[in-house]
Parts: C-alpha cells; sequence; structure tokens
C-alpha cells in the first residue's frame, strides 16, 4: 500500500520509516511511504503556512491553501483512490481494530499538524476521517503519523517473519496482555526463570502462559475484559 505523509517535518518522517520491521517493510515494497511538505506549496517570499487564528488567542493555526496543494500533489502521484487522515487531539483514539481496517486500504495520505492546529475549513473539504493518538498532548501530527505507519506496515503479507508473527500479539490474538518472557540465563541475581518453563511439558507451559494472561490483563487493565456491550440490568462490568 501507498501512505503519503503532508508534514512542516518531512526528514522526521523519512527517519522515522527507515528502521527495524517498518525500513524492511519499505525496502520490500510492501508500504510506499512518500512525504510532501505543505511550505513548499506556500506563496511569497516568507513561504507561510500558518496564520493567527480570527477571534484571536494563542498560537498560530495552519492555513488552508498549502496543506490542500499539497494534497493535491500528492494525490496525483498515484491513481488509487486517497482516504485522508488528519492526525489530531479531537480524533478519534486509535485501536488494533482500525488498524486492520486502514491497513487493507490501497492509498492513505495522513496529515500532520503543528501549532494549534488547521483551519477547520480544510478538515470539512479534505479530510475523511480525525485519529487521535490518546488523551494526552503531543506538539504535532508527526509522531501519531510514525505510530500509524508501523502499525499499518507490520500487519501487509510478508513484513513480519515467522519469529515476529502478529496473531500472538495482544489485541491481534486473544485481547489479552501478553505472558512474561524469560531467556538466559536460568538463575540470576535477579532471580530464577519459573520451572513450568524449563519442564518441557509443552500443554502444561500453554497453561502457565493462559493463566499468566489472563491474571495481568485482570489486574493491569481490566478494561479489555470488560463486555463492549453490556445487557439491560447489566451495569457494565459483568461479574
Ligand atoms: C496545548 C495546545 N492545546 C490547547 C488547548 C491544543 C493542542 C493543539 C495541538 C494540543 C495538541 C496539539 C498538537 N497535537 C497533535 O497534533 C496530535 C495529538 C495529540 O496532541 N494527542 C494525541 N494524539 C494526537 S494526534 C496529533
Amino acid at each position: 500500500m501507498r501512505i503519503d505523509i503532508l508534514t512542516l517535518f518531512p526528514e522526521f518522517i523519512r527517519q522515522a520509516v527507515a528502521f527495524g520491521v517498518l525500513g524492511r517493510a519499505c525496502e520490500r515494497g510492501l508500504v510506499e511511504v512518500e512525504a510532501w511538505n505543505p511550505r513548499d506549496y506556500a506563496e511569497g517570499g516568507y513561504r507561510r503556512v500558518d496564520d493567527r487564528p480570527f477571534g484571536g488567542g494563542p498560537g498560530m493555526v495552519m492555513m488552508i491553501d498549502p496543506l490542500s496543494r499539497a494534497l493535491a500533489a500528492a494525490r496525483e502521484a498515484d491513481a488509487r483512490p486517497l482516504h485522508v487522515i488528519h492526525l489530531s487531539p479531537q480524533g478519534q483514539p486509535l485501536t488494533q481494530a482500525r488498524v486492520r481496517e486502514l491497513a487493507a486500504m490501497p492509498r492513505l495520505a495522513l496529515v500532520c499538524s503543528r501549532y494549534e492546529g488547521v483551519d477547520e475549513r480544510f478538515i470539512e473539504h479534505e479530510v475523511d476521517e480525525e485519529i487521535s493518538l490518546g488523551d494526552y498532548v503531543i506538539s504535532g501530527g508527526e509522531l501519531g503519523a510514525a505510530v500509524l505507519v508501523d502499525a499499518i506496515a507490520r500487519l501487509q503479507e510478508g513484513a513480519l517473519n515467522d519469529a515476529e508473527s502478529a496473531v500472538q500479539d495482544s489485541f491481534e490474538g486473544d485481547g489479552l496482555l501478553d505472558c512474561p518472557h524469560y531467556t538466559r540465563p536460568v538463575d540470576h541475581p535477579f532471580g530464577r526463570v519459573p520451572d513450568v518453563l524449563l519442564s518441557g511439558n509443552h500443554a502444561e507451559i500453554a497453561r502457565w502462559r493462559r493463566a499468566q494472561s489472563e491474571a495481568r490483563t485482570r489486574e493491569r487493565r481490566p478494561d479489555l475484559l470488560a463486555d463492549p456491550e453490556p445487557s439491560p440490568g447489566n451495569a457494565g462490568r459483568g461479574g
């Protein structure tokens, strides 16, 4: 699939996609990432991409036209239809379920904003969907774009080797947190590897791991166990 990214910091994106699973997926042509700088589509000697907000207030707002022209240039670089995402604190929080849907699309554009955000008319006219990384503040959309590209790339056929296989991941497999992992040495000043993992009894090991996963999920992320659609008369947590 192809992902076009609109950003004032194209080098940030190019660096972010260069390593590990994601870097390999790009090299193999499983994902094609292209960065576009709205400043290259701005007018005048100052190449202005932001201006003061109408109504007053602090900070600056990204102007419509440099973004719109950069998006048009990206659109014209490939014939496939483009699904446009704005990374925004006002978006829907990203989930693995949404990542899976996006990973099946032929083409995405990711719009990264800086300053206080983007002129709302650009969002109304050009953006299909807004996505947030979660309820905390970061300085711009680039890290969000990098997260999205990574999450999408590793779901492309052939991106992971057997050892990295995605099916056992939390949220991909059974929706539980992962069990703890251990490697050599068996004995260490920090503790000993649990005996069950050294037993060679694979059925017992599988049971132990499953129990660990369930216990950790219950303790750390009970929200993952909660019934997403409580039945009438059920306050939401089941039993
Ligand atoms: C501190 C500025 N805030 C004033 C109330 C608003 C604000 C504007 C722009 C907060 C953050 C940003 C920049 N953030 C993003 O572009 C962003 C983001 C985020 O901040 N949190 C979670 N996900 C995302 S995706 C893009």
